[in-house]
């Protein structure tokens, strides 16, 4: 994979957006610093002024037509929970594409389109090597690499490992979707059979039990009347 490297950059994201037309499929754009980093919804990324101690990237996405559109960012989770692994650090999805250790949030997984684009940028962030300081001075529970094997995390190797990873198992995924990575995904999440609330957009809260994600990577959520109701996109909260 093409790589492409900033020392400083308002967010990998809004930059890879910008340069889309004449960016290659599967470029990553990583900064050591970000001014701007943000997340769903007009969230703030919490990228802290570390020249390079974190992990910022975004990827370039061209696919084919035919490819499964809405479970990029599942895949991306998937490859995440891999790599932490190669760490021996166990990490958990948290429906659709959160990934956390210990209920805490160690990496953020962004998709953006513009109309323009025929494709899309998945933005990823990953904290590395966070102080417990800074992981509690942000408004979520969260955590960082080093915290949790105690020792400091090579920013490159660990964007390395991303990107053979991903590519290890990306034309398979393209040509079967979330049901080539269903199984993988389902082992590493901790919500199944639980009673979760499932915010759809800013107003739309739903409660229920969490009984599957099927074969498109939807939730499949069983209301208090015994009836499901399949969530396309939302957030677990
Ligand atoms: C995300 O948004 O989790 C996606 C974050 C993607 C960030 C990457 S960094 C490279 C690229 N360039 C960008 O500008 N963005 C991408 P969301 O699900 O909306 O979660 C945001 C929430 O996570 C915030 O409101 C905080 O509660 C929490 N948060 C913020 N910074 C965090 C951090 N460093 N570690 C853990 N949690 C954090």
């Amino acid at each position: 994979m093409k790589k492409l490297f900033f020392e400083k950059i308002t967010s990998t994201n809004d930059y890879a957006k910008e340069h889309f037309a004449e960016t290659d499929d599967k470029t990553v754009i990583y900064a050591n610093n970000q001014t701007n980093g943000h997340g769903r919804l007009g969230r703030k990324w919490v990228s802290t002024n570390d020249n390079g101690l974190n992990l910022y990237a975004s990827l370039v996405i061209k696919p084919p037509k035919d490819c499964p559109y809405n479970n990029f960012t599942q895949y991306v989770s998937v490859v995440l929970c891999r790599v932490l692994e190669n760490y021996n650090v166990k990490s958990n999805i948290k429906w659709p594409n959160d990934v956390l250790v210990n209920g805490l949030k160690i990496c953020g997984i962004l998709a953006e389109r513009t109309s323009q684009m025929n494709g899309f940028v998945i933005g990823i962030g990953v904290n590395l090597n966070l102080s417990k300081e800074e992981t509690e001075s942000i408004d979520k529970p969260a955590t960082s690499l080093n915290l949790l094997i105690n020792k400091k995390v090579e920013r490159y190797e660990f964007l390395e490992k991303f990107c053979t990873e991903f590519e290890k198992n990306y034309d398979n995924f393209l040509k079967n979707g979330f049901a080539y990575i269903r199984e993988e995904y389902l082992k590493r999440t901790d919500f199944i059979g639980k009673e979760i609330a499932v915010s759809i957009n800013r107003d739309e809260r739903i409660k229920g039990i969490a009984k599957d994600i099927n074969s498109e990577g939807e939730l499949v959520l069983e209301l208090s009347d015994k009836k499901e109701k399949i969530i396309i996109s939302g957030e677990i909260n």
